[in-house]
């Protein structure tokens, strides 16, 4: 786990960080409560330790601050004070706080203290990555996909840098459904996702958009490039043999590329149209998937198997 702990004095945050570090988790250090949230809302963690009596901003009040963000609403806290009395405890858990720990802090209590709040945490990162991935392909779903859109899109914007989307959709999926079954037709689901996984980069945002419908976001890839990029995944999946109970079948896909701030080849909007808003004026992911989504529908009138920008 990946513990954050926050105290004004150096010898506790020596001594804390020493047996935390000893139970085989990751230390990070603030040396204040305006350094924890800082910290806290930079890098993520899942068990935060926090003081009660800090300069600036004390725990209490840094407990209130991390329960308020979204970051950070439901972050495992443990407050921590010299003062032995019900009534800390009462205030420490109206004010967000998890669990309460005593100082001098007992060696034995804070192991299990931090135990326990693991549960909690673990459980937690498992529901959240349910909650973004796909079950039959373990791609992003349509949801995590479209929020982590808007964070590349912000990024690409504030350096100015191109980024492209596309949009692929497997040709008559509906037969391979009908022909071999349903299981074939999961398992080619899962080839397709396989396929732009391995074909990718890393930056490369990939997910499931719905039934046979996927998305992928490319940064660093203005709309000159991307459609080479799409040809490549086209000729890939076309060429990749399906297998599902001893049958052996082909599935080939068509694609749609657009440039998600809509400025297409020699600024022209990659329908045409006028050029869009350009990167400073911010159209969102939608605009770009609709464009990406018209374009596929003329790959499949055209034929299919095709990439169209
Ligand atoms: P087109 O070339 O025009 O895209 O034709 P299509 O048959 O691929 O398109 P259509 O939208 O008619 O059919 C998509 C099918 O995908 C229908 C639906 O039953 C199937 N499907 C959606 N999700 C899943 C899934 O998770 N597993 C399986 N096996 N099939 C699915
Ligand atoms: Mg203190
Ligand atoms: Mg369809
Ligand atoms: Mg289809
Ligand atoms: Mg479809």
């Amino acid at each position: 786990m990946r513990v954050l702990i926050a105290d004004d004095t150096v010898l506790m945050r020596a001594m804390l960080s020493e047996q935390v570090a000893s139970y085989g988790h990751e230390v990070i250090l603030a040396r204040d409560g305006r350094e924890a949230l800082d910290r806290a809302w930079s890098e993520p963690f899942d068990i935060a330790i926090i003081d009660w009596e800090m300069p600036h901003l004390s725990g209490l009040e840094v407990c209130w601050h991390l329960r308020a963000d979204p970051r950070s609403a439901y972050a495992y806290l443990i407050l921590m004070t010299a003062h032995d009395d019900a009534f800390y405890e009462f205030k420490a858990l109206d004010a967000g706080a998890d669990d309460f720990i005593h100082k001098p802090v007992n060696s034995a209590h804070l192991k299990a203290r931090l135990k326990a709040g693991g549960r909690i945490a673990a459980m937690q990162q498992q529901l959240l990555d349910q909650a973004r991935t796909d079950p039959l392909t373990g791609l992003a779903n349509r949801r995590s996909v479209l929020e982590r859109a808007e964070e590349e899109i912000a990024r690409s914007r504030r350096y100015g840098h191109p980024l492209s989307v596309v949009m692929a959709d497997i040709d008559h999926f509906k037969r391979i459904n009908d022909t071999y079954g349903h299981a074939a037709g999961d398992e080619a689901l899962k080839r397709f996702a396989r396929a732009l996984h391995e074909d990718l980069r890393p930056c490369d945002l990939v997910g499931r958009y719905g039934g046979e419908e996927f998305v992928v976001l490319l940064p660093e890839t203005g709309i000159a490039d991307a459609p080479m990029v799409a040809e490549r995944l086209r000729a890939r999946v076309a060429a990749l043999p399906v297998e599902q109970d001893g049958v052996r079948f082909h599935m080939t896909a068509s694609f749609g590329v657009a440039a998600v701030d809509g400025i297409g080849v020699d600024g022209i909007g990659g329908d045409g149209a006028a050029p869009g808003p350009g990167p400073a004026g911010g159209r969102g992911i939608e605009a770009a998937l609709t464009e990406a989504d018209a374009a596929l529908y003329r790959a499949k009138e055209a034929g299919r198997n095709r990439v169209v920008v």
